[in-house]
């Protein structure tokens, strides 16, 4: 595995020096703090203003002259913000070969007679991602006066997915309502609007999807092209663009027409004018995500057509305005009888080539559905003629919503990190995502965004840090989680080692706690119907067969696992003769994949020499005392973080604690009826009855579909 990128590595390309960490809280850890500042809080400065010059005037360049001034120390060197053609720099020749649109240099430069910290970068918006890494690294303990720094995205289209439905509820979001205010748009433009903004671009965060993937066609009616219009001119200079969810059936609900065939001319003509209204409201208008034939959407295999040509019919209406197509692969059908895992790479491995220059295809990080664990999506390096855009999932859909602390960022980058070995050796997630392996100029990573209402924005303190780590991996795909976490609880709390230390360490184990009290070694999709909450490995009665836990398990009484080699579905021929020789074998798949592509004995022995049933029941046992060592940590930094913060995630910790216990002992109960073993010595029976776990009903859980 290639080695990640520390921040100061990320950071510097001269050189960065000088990172001391103070050793006092900072005062505002004293005040009440609801979160709203998520990293961004107010910091350093006192009543002296500093000194920040802008050289020309534009509303993004003022937005970063503000930025400065509102966060710097005075102390500080004076900072000049200029585009890198100001006739001012002419005498420095920078080097701005390699920064593209969005790259920034920061370096001391002398002038007009002045020694000067200097943000510079060939566009305005350029020039504000050099402001706000100015004063990430002065919330990080650079000093500025060293500060020397160059830094340009990986990752062109870098785009929060909002599964924002038009009623204001929120598919799969756990932070309270939508933070669209659809009913009051486009009059009323809340300042929340601009604050979400700005969080997104102190992140390079550069394009927002305004609707759920489950698209309504009302979206697109003229009315609430104007609503997005609303949104764009906030989002504008922050240099945020807005994109749409289209449903693929428009033409027939909004247009009249009788059918949405992509073939059909008239339908074409439809969308060309559709495209052509929004452009005349949104000129920067980033383009359309759709989810077609998937989950009951409408999609061009209604009539026969192929993904490709959908997504062409559209890339064409959009392409004269320089839009793209964000097309998902998330794709599978319950008339398809073969392993869900493989069916997305069924239909779009062979269309590759076929897709037009402004379409992405956009693959989830795994082959079912952004589960705690998933193996990499096989499609990643197959289709090497396609920009392959990464979807992650920030909301935590399958990661005890908002209430369970699940930092994201190892299973981020977990996931940029797999080496599919498509092309050799280090040809990697990142590699195909960044378009770096096939040469490929447009490139696109999107998380579903955990964003709502909530005054934290994202229903916890911690969640906020998964909102962090997308927006740095976007731009950076190569920094470490563990990186980012010190990064993001620098900022979000305070420079005191004892609460970065503590922050970061709870982080670091918390993922790895969940996919252990919830479905170790390789076990997925394994929770109760419908909310996605609590456990469920029993559920067997679907409609769909792959949306039972009983399909991807499989345990009976010899064994447990999914067996996807030649003597099952035979997924693992997927994936490029390397990994797929190495994932045959289940001596050579990596223990955490286990039962994701195998069926073995529950005397498995593995690599502990325990059995496969004594090493399951000590990872659940693991997943507890994980989570009340996280409480624990938490516990001992109480009056170094501020009341209000601290006790709501003291208070979730203790719910996480209560509800891995109820993971843990559900599935084991579970487990335990099925293949009629008894527990390993020490290991403590379950609470209640497996009949007392099967009888818990959430019907009002958040974040269900509608
Ligand atoms: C937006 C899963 C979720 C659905 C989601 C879907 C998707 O199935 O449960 O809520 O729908 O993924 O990604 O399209």
């Amino acid at each position: 595995m290639k080695r990640r990128l520390s921040r100061i590595g990320a950071l510097t390309a001269a050189g960065l020096a000088g990172c001391i960490f103070a050793t006092a809280a900072m005062p505002e850890m004293a005040r009440a703090n609801d979160g709203y500042d998520l990293w961004l809080a107010p910091s350093a400065a006192g009543t002296a203003v500093p000194d920040v010059k802008i050289l020309s005037d534009s509303p993004t360049l003022r937005i970063a002259g503000d930025e400065l001034r509102r966060d710097l120390k005075a102390s500080a060197l004076p900072v000049v913000l200029a585009k890198a053609d100001d006739p001012a720099l002419a005498s420095l020749r920078l080097a701005t070969a390699g920064m593209g649109t969005e790259g920034y240099l920061i370096r001391p430069a002398t002038i007009a007679g002045r020694p000067s910290l200097l943000v510079t970068g060939r566009t305005d918006t350029a020039v504000l991602y050099g402001a706000f890494a100015v004063i990430r690294a002065q919330r990080t303990g650079a000093d500025l006066a060293q500060l020397n720094v160059a830094s340009a995205p990986k990752v062109k289209l870098r785009v929060l997915n909002h599964w924002d439905n038009l009623d204001g509820s929120v598919e799969r979001g756990y932070a309270g309502q939508s933070l669209w205010d659809w009913w009051t748009l486009p009059d009323f433009k809340d300042q929340r609007y601009t604050d979400y903004a700005r969080a997104n671009a102190s992140l390079g965060i550069n394009g927002v999807v305004l609707n759920n993937v489950n698209a309504k066609p009302e979206s697109l009616s003229a009315a609430y092209i104007a609503k997005a219009a609303a949104l764009a001119e906030v989002f504008r200079p922050w240099g945020i663009k807005v994109y749409l969810s289209a449903r693929f059936s428009a033409p027939i609900e909004l247009g009249g027409l009788k059918t949405a065939d992509p073939l059909d001319p008239q339908v074409a003509a439809w969308w060309q004018a559709k495209s052509a209204e929004i452009y005349r409201a949104i000129p920067d208008f980033g383009g359309f995500l759709v989810k077609a034939n998937s989950e009951g959407q409408p999609g061009p295999r209604d009539y026969h057509r192929s993904h490709a040509e959908g997504a062409n019919m559209l890339a064409a209406a959009v392409a004269p305005h320089g839009g793209v197509v964000m097309w998902r692969a998330f794709v599978y059908a319950e008339t398809d009888p073969d392993d869900r895992a493989k069916q997305a790479y069924t239909e779009f491995r062979p269309l590759d080539g076929k897709f037009a220059d402004n379409v992405l295809v956009q693959v989830k990080n795994g082959a079912i559905d952004f589960q705690p664990r998933e193996p990499f999506h096989p499609l990643f390096g197959a289709m090497p003629r396609t920009p392959m855009m990464l979807e992650l999932q920030i909301t935590k859909e399958y990661l005890g919503f908002a209430t369970h602390l699940a930092y994201l960022g190892p299973l981020f980058t977990e996931v940029l990190d797999a080496d599919t070995r498509t092309r050799g050796k280090g040809s990697t997630v990142a590699k195909v995502v960044d378009g770096a392996l096939d040469g490929h100029d447009l490139s696109g990573m999107a998380g579903v965004a955990n964003i709502g209402r909530d005054r934290d924005w994202s229903g916890s303190t911690f969640n906020q840090a998964n909102w962090y780590a997308f927006g740095r991996l976007a731009w950076n795909p190569a920094l470490s989680a563990d990186v980012i976490a010190r990064e993001w609880a620098e900022q979000t709390f305070g420079a005191d080692p004892r609460v970065v230390d503590a922050a970061t360490s709870i982080m670091m184990e918390s993922r790895e706690a969940l996919v252990d009290y919830t479905g170790p070694l390789g076990l997925a999709h394994l929770m109760d119907t419908g909310h996605h909450y609590g456990p469920g490995p029993w559920v067997d009665d679907l409609a769909r067969p792959e949306w039972n836990p009983t399909y991807y398990h499989k345990a009976d009484r010899n064994g447990i696992g999914f067996d996807r080699t030649r003597t099952g579905s035979n997924a693992i021929a997927q994936y490029a003769p390397a990994v797929a020789r190495r994932l045959a074998d289940p001596r050579t798949t990596p223990e955490e994949q286990l039962l994701w592509f195998h069926h073995l004995p529950w005397d498995w022995k593995m690599q502990s020499g325990r059995t496969l049933w004594e090493q399951m029941v000590s990872q659940y046992d693991r997943g507890v005392t994980t989570v009340e060592r996280m409480q624990a940590q938490w516990r001992d930094v109480k009056g170094l973080v501020d009341e209000e913060r601290w006790n709501k995630t003291a208070a979730y910790l203790q719910i996480q604690v209560k509800e891995a216990r109820w993971w843990r002992d559900a599935s084991l109960a579970y487990w335990m009826s099925v293949n009629g073993l008894s527990l390993p010595t020490g290991s403590a029976a379950p609470a209640h009855e497996l009949a007392w776990y099967k009888a818990q009903r959430f019907p009002l859980a958040p974040g269900q579909a509608h």
